[in-house]
């Protein structure tokens, strides 16, 4: 009689915890944000090692030291470049990267730019305070007009972006919008992020209770309501309609289409390239550098 095959793991959202504790304020949005992927994490019982969350700098940056997979903490808005690498040269690995707006729009906006436009094989999750929170309080790309903060005295003079708005722009093939006070909301978008193939863009708003104050978590938590049912998320001019809002908060799916990922593509020219070609070994390469050799 043959033994039976040894059972597979089974991961629990503990199993996903490192021994680090979380040093954000109490009562920060990012530690919603951390609570759900975790669960995430475990509905889609993620392999630890062959999972990678990478980070720029801020305080939501802080992140994949709190997850107990393979994680890198870069350089201020430079999470996407380093995932890019990851993605690409690793298929195999679950890629996801986690940030802050400022760390994500502004010095990183051109990365984000980018990734989305290629597809790239990566689930983004922005965490969303419309602030710079490490730095303590100075306005960001995302702050609302007319808005005080460190470096806004007299209010915010320039208009704000939409970074659901501009991931759709840029050519990311799925986009969603999450509030991080809504636990369950936010598991089911990080589930669905991570399950799409190709560049999948979440954009949580989690509250800054020491620079925005408890008003920003009061003012979301009023706005946020689910997108109405039967919206079409395989159409643009249909998401649109749900970026650039002032009084609701539109939460859930807005972008949902299928598209050739970064990976796909690349796949299919490694295949082009190799087709008809004669099989050179090493040695005949080497020889055709270095003739010398
Ligand atoms: C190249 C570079 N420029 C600036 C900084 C300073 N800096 C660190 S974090 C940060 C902004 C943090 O805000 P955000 O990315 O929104 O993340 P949060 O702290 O709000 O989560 C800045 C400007 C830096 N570390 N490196
Ligand atoms: S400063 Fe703001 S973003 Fe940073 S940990 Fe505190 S509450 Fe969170």
């Amino acid at each position: 009689m043959s033994a039976a095959p040894p059972a597979l793991p089974v991961f629990v959202p503990g199993d996903y915890k490192t021994d680090l504790k979380p040093v954000w304020c109490p009562g920060c949005g990012d530690f919603g944000v951390l609570t759900a992927l975790y669960r995430a994490m475990a509905e889609l019982q993620l392999t630890p090692e062959l999972t990678a969350v990478v980070s720029g700098i801020g305080c939501s940056s802080r992140l994949p030291g709190y997850v107990e997979t393979y994680g890198f903490n870069t350089v201020h808005g430079r999470a996407l470049p380093l995932a890019t690498g990851v993605a690409v040269s690793r298929p195999d690995v679950k890629v996801i990267a986690v940030g802050g707006d400022g760390d994500g729009l502004a010095i990183g906006g051109n990365h984000f730019m980018h990734s989305a436009r290629r597809n790239l094989d990566v689930t983004y999750i922005l965490m969303d305070n419309e602030i710079y929170g490490l730095t303590k309080g100075q306005v960001a790309p995302t702050t609302p007009t007319g808005d005080k903060t460190k470096t806004t005295h007299y209010g915010n003079p320039e208009p704000a972006v939409d970074p659901c708005e501009l991931a759709i722009s840029f050519g990311a093939t799925w986009v969603g919008r999450a509030f991080s006070g809504d636990l369950k909301g936010t598991v089911e978008l990080i589930v669905k992020a991570l399950r799409h193939r190709g560049f999948a863009f979440l954009n949580v708003m989690s509250p800054c209770v020491t620079w925005r104050g408890d008003d920003q978590f009061k003012s979301l938590k009023a706005k946020a309501r689910p997108l109405p049912a039967g919206h079409d998320v395989t159409s643009r001019f249909e998401a649109f309609k749900f970026t650039r809002e002032t009084d609701v908060l539109s939460t859930g799916v807005l972008y949902d289409v299928k598209s050739p990922s970064l990976n796909d593509r690349l796949d299919t020219i490694k295949v082009t390239a190799r087709a008809g070609a004669p099989l050179v070994t090493v040695p005949e390469i080497v020889k055709t550098f270095l003739p010398s050799f």
